[in-house]
């Protein structure tokens, strides 16, 4: 087949075909009469089907309709100015596109349509800079405090991600500093940053900067300088005291 046989689409149009299947036909069918009918009007035949479409049609149903395909058209059946503004949401929040907001004729809640998206979008990508398009101020703010903290197993869930399970493995690699855990996580750039925590970890564990025989995490234990290798200046160094089982922040025995 050559590019000739494509089968000729027009840009945009409502795709009928998947439309039928998804709907089962019925509605796709109520849609065609009021949309044949309002190109039509004039007559009273014409009138009373398309009332009759109408109100099979009911709002509940094309937003549904508008919604599952994306179709702000299918909003633009609805008598109401209200049935239209809450289709159009609906569709926005479907596609995820905020601009699909400015649809919405009441602008109060054009701005919660997208403010609404943008925050989900926001979370969804862990994105806090994306919380400042959020134009209700309590909105953005409440959007930045949540972004801002870190992520773990306890607010995960809050933050809509689905990556709890990798999280609290990426947490337990890192307390029992225990590589394996992280090769179970599924998302492959935070199972490598699991790795690279743990190892980090491990390097903290084991430095010991004045090179006196205690790591940096013991001589916070036992109180004494971690840069100075002889912290009470007798002559005898941090870690060989500990050993001894002298005091090596001063005289006598520990
Ligand atoms: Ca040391
Ligand atoms: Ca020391
Ligand atoms: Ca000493």
């Amino acid at each position: 087949m050559d590019f000739q046989d494509q089968p000729i689409t027009t840009a945009r149009s409502i795709p009928w075909k998947p439309v039928a299947i998804a709907a089962g036909g019925l509605l796709v069918a109520v849609l065609v009469v009021i949309l044949a009918a309002r190109l039509l009007r004039g007559d009273e035949a014409t009138r009373s089907l398309l009332q009759e479409a109408e109100e099979l049609a009911t709002p509940a149903l094309v937003a549904d309709f508008a919604a599952d395909h994306g179709s702000l058209e299918a909003c633009e059946l609805l008598e109401s100015e209200q049935a239209r503004d809450n289709c159009a949401w609906g569709v926005a929040r479907s596609l995820s596109d905020a601009s699909l907001c400015g649809a919405l004729t009441d602008p109060a809640a054009a701005m919660r349509c997208a403010d609404g998206i943008v925050e989900a979008l926001a979370i969804a990508n862990l994105d806090v800079s994306a919380c400042e398009a959020i134009q209700d101020g309590e909105r953005e703010a409440r959007c930045i405090a949540l972004l801002s903290e870190p992520v773990t197993s306890e607010n995960c869930l809050e933050r809509a991600t689905e990556a709890c399970d990798d999280i609290r493995l990426y947490e337990e690699a890192v307390a029992t500093l225990d590589a394996l855990l992280c090769r179970e996580i599924v998302e492959e750039g935070r199972r490598e940053s699991c790795e690279e925590a743990v190892e980090d970890r491990l390097d903290v564990l084991t430095e010991d900067d004045d090179e006196d025989g205690l790591t940096n995490e013991e001589e916070a234990r036992y109180g004494t300088d971690p840069q100075s290798p002889d912290t009470d200046d007798d002559g005898y160094l941090d870690g060989a005291e500990i050993d001894a089982g002298y005091n090596p922040n001063g005289p006598g025995r520990l």
